[in-house]
């Protein structure tokens, strides 16, 4: 772990590739996640990338293909957003306690963290370049080829041109305010806010526009919402995009021992697209009665809400909920059971926790 600059307290799932949760503790303790505990989500090893050799390729249907170095890009507009990342597989072991999903990890609520990135907008570079009357989606390649593709192939995927050109999208090189790890994409990975983790490619190397979506594995055959009775293959189900609403409780953690009286619970809410957080609601009696949490500071209209509060519990075993509510007025489904699918993604039934209170 040390030698990707991550503390010991991460949950490791698989050590090569590198994946890696937060554990809730960690996560809970800072609004922006510090790089050494955020979430690593690999397909395929760390790239070896030079940032002084390093350039980015950006074809397909455009007027003016180019090839950017690091220096090209940083000579462009620096932009800073505040952005939550989150894997589709997030919360995976609660749909992994409805059904197995076998071949798949069983994430917890820490595949997900807040970072502020630094870089330019892809608008930006897609301006110098000029798409096409025809050109409708951005392919994102990266330089690491990953096995478990079939065939085996550098993790890629698109975006819709719309959102491509929105300020939001950034070719990031910082991390809160320091150089991007190389774990994390070093020295450039995408930033989409409000999309599933998959689409900001880390040490992205190509852009490619195109008139339709990506047809590489990651894109067109895995990060797809299959029906439970379907099976992957290209095309199958419906791609995954913007984040669902989710919310889940951080502290105290899942099983924990507490003392009986005010017992102070923490937790994260997370909206995706162009929603925001509106409230977010806690409850001990199953959801018969909902007391609403305080939100802490607005980090923009891209970044996770934390969210506190107090609730005074007697002695004995409780289950406390977590629900959120988005700028839609929509809310999230009570049990994870209707949400089960063979790739175990969007899990964003009510955050649980059980603790023991003595
Ligand atoms: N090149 C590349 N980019 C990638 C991935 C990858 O394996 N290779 N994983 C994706 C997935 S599934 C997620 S959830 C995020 C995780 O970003 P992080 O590891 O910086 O937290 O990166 C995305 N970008
Ligand atoms: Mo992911």
């Amino acid at each position: 772990m040390a030698a990707y600059g991550k503390t010991d307290t991460m949950i490791v799932h698989t050590a090569d590739p590198l994946n890696a949760e937060t554990s809730r503790a960690a996560l809970a303790e800072h609004d922006l996640t510090p790089a050494d505990r955020f979430y690593v989500r690999n397909h395929g090893s760390v790239p070896d990338t030079d940032p002084a050799a390093w350039t980015l390729r950006i074809d397909g249907l455009v007027e003016q293909p180019l090839t950017l170095s690091l220096d090209d890009l940083r000579g462009l507009q620096r932009r800073e957003v505040a952005a939550t990342l989150q894997c589709a597989g997030n919360r995976r072991s609660g749909l992994l306690e409805v059904r197995d999903i076998p071949g798949e990890e069983p994430w917890g609520p820490g595949a997900t963290g807040t970072a502020t990135w630094g870089g330019v907008a892809l608008a930006d570079v897609l301006a110098l370049a000029r798409p096409t009357g025809t050109a409708t989606h951005v392919g994102l390649v990266g330089a690491d080829v990953s096995e478990e593709a079939e065939p085996p192939q550098e993790f890629g995927g698109s975006i819709r041109l719309e959102k491509a050109l929105r300020d939001e999208v950034l070719l990031a090189y910082e991390m809160n305010g320091e150089l991007l790890p190389p774990v994390h994409g070093a020295p450039v990975r995408v930033v989409v806010p409000g999309y599933i983790g998959a689409r900001s490619v880390k040490w992205l190397h190509h852009v490619e526009v195109r008139d339709r979506p990506w047809e590489g594995f990651f894109q067109d055959v895995v990060y797809r919402l299959l029906q439970p009775e379907q099976e992957p293959g290209p095309g199958v189900g419906t791609p995954l995009g913007e984040v669902a609403l989710n919310a889940e409780i951080l502290v105290p953690d899942h099983d924990a021992r507490v003392t009986a009286g005010p017992v102070a619970v923490r937790g994260y809410a997370f909206a995706g697209g162009e929603r925001h957080v509106a409230r977010v609601d806690v409850s001990a009696d199953g959801g018969k009665t909902w007391v609403e949490a305080d939100l802490d500071e607005d980090l923009g209209r891209w970044a996770w809400r934390l969210w506190s509060t107090e609730m005074h519990l007697d002695r004995g075993d409780h289950e406390i909920v977590v629900r959120a509510w988005d700028s839609a007025a929509a809310s999230q489904p009570e049990h994870p059971g209707p949400l089960w699918n063979p790739k175990g993604y969007v899990n964003n039934a009510w955050g649980r926790v059980t603790l023991h209170v003595a």
